[in-house]
């Protein structure tokens, strides 16, 4: 198959906030892991929401409403289909990756017993660690980790041996937000169905790389955060199978989850409005949709293949810089590049780097136990994306360099 080449110049005038400077330096911005930026494609659908169509959905009978309702409910579409998922309801507006997890976290408490056993691997975020904690603090459930190699990969045959009839839920992400490794999260599904565990997959790293098709998956529940894929902050979504979504009880009581409500019962809502009670982030929720057209447009076979190019390129140009070690050096990742420089605190060069206009995330990215396995406070993390150029990937490395030489 051919995969035509993105234009990345006309790409980045999408973009405005790639125009401005910082502390008198063109912007390069190099911290996309943590949030993407937003094209002026999805900036738009959200200024259009409010100067033209503001209101509450699901609930008036006027014509504003009825436009936010369908617009809304469209968005949800587009999100089914990108993921192909099999049905709309079985995709849950949450505020994002964190919520969605909390969600399944929460309804797990009245599925699990005592000495019930949950695998979490050993790279994940916090949001898919520490809501585990919680659920298994609440049930007597045992948390077991997944084991990783210093490649940054999951031992795979480890894994095997810890599934087991005990075994209720397997949780890991699809993509390391501190290594970029991308898991084999196909094998894990399988392994992980032939004990009947169901599987959680943390898709806020993969999103913006990697097409997801739930169900040649087969994955249980996947989520995803817009804001790191070009739409905004604070909206996400939960897929959940319709099977696990109608055993799963709701998460937060309140108006729009409800069928009928008396002092002495309440019952439901049908999907997905039992898991969305109270007013959503409606204009979020439709940018968000707006986000999945813009990535559509451009194509993921084409992201995949240009991100690539600049992570190879940058990686091999760091790796020259004496001292400097790679933490994630699996073949498969995603365009993430961690290091520390030796003997130097990744504060620091984050902080020269910063005065240099090159925004890149340094510490423990959230990921402690990572950190941990390696024996480190933390590293430089630079995450590109598709509108990032070989010339940023150079300013990069100059700056690493001029760091170094200050702080050495
Ligand atoms: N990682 C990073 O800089 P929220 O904040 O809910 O949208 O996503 C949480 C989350 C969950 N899982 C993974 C793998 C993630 O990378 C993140 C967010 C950002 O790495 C901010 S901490």
């Amino acid at each position: 198959m051919i995969t035509t080449k993105l234009d990345i110049e006309t790409i980045r005038e999408d973009f405005p906030i790639l125009k401005r400077k910082v502390n008198g330096y063109p912007l390069v911005y190099l911290d996309n892991a943590a949030t993407s930026q937003t094209p002026k494609q999805v900036i738009n659908t959200i200024v259009d929401y409010y100067s033209r169509y503001n209101a509450n959905i699901h609930r008036g009978v006027h014509s504003l409403s009825q436009e936010a309702t369908d617009s809304y409910e469209n968005a949800r579409i587009k999100i089914q289909k990108h993921i192909n998922a099999v049905q709309p309801y079985e995709i849950i507006f949450t505020s994002g990756t964190t919520d969605s997890i909390n969600l399944v976290a929460n309804g797990f408490t009245s599925f699990l017993k005592k000495g019930d056993e949950l695998l979490v691997s050993a790279m994940e975020h916090h949001s898919n660690i520490v809501p585990w904690q919680m659920l298994c603090e609440r049930t007597g459930a045992v948390l077991k980790v997944i084991p990783m190699n210093h490649e940054g990969e999951l031992l795979t045959e480890d894994y095997a041996k810890l599934l087991s009839k005990k075994t209720k839920l397997v949780v890991c992400n699809h993509v390391s937000n501190a290594l970029g490794t991308i898991n084999p999260i196909e094998r894990i599904i399988s392994l992980a169905h032939e004990v009947d565990a169901a599987v959680l997959i943390d898709g806020a790293q993969a999103a913006p790389h990697i097409k997801i098709d739930v169900q040649e998956l087969n994955v249980d529940f996947y989520t995803v955060s817009a804001h790191k894929i070009c739409g905004p902050t604070g909206v996400g979504i939960l897929y959940g199978k319709e099977e696990w979504l109608t055993k799963l009880p709701p998460y937060q009581g309140g108006g729009e989850m409800i069928a009928e409500v008396t002092f002495e019962k309440t019952t439901y809502a049908d999907l997905p409005h039992k898991f969305e009670a109270g007013t959503p982030n409606i204009s979020g929720g439709i940018a968000f949709g707006a986000a999945i057209d813009y990535m559509n447009s451009l194509g993921y076979d084409a992201i995949a293949s240009y991100e690539k190019e600049l992570l190879e390129y940058a990686t091999e140009k760091l790796m020259a810089i004496q001292g400097l070690k790679i933490y994630g050096t699996s073949q498969h990742k995603t365009s993430v590049i961690s290091f520390n420089v030796e003997g130097i605190h990744p504060y620091d060069i984050g902080t020269i780097l910063d005065k240099l206009g090159i925004a890149v995330r340094t510490g423990h990215h959230c990921a402690q136990p990572v950190m941990d396995y390696f024996n480190i406070p933390g590293t430089i993390r630079a995450s590109f994306s598709f509108y990032n150029t070989k010339d940023e990937a150079d300013i990069l490395v100059e700056g690493v360099k001029k760091a170094v030489q200050m702080l050495s």
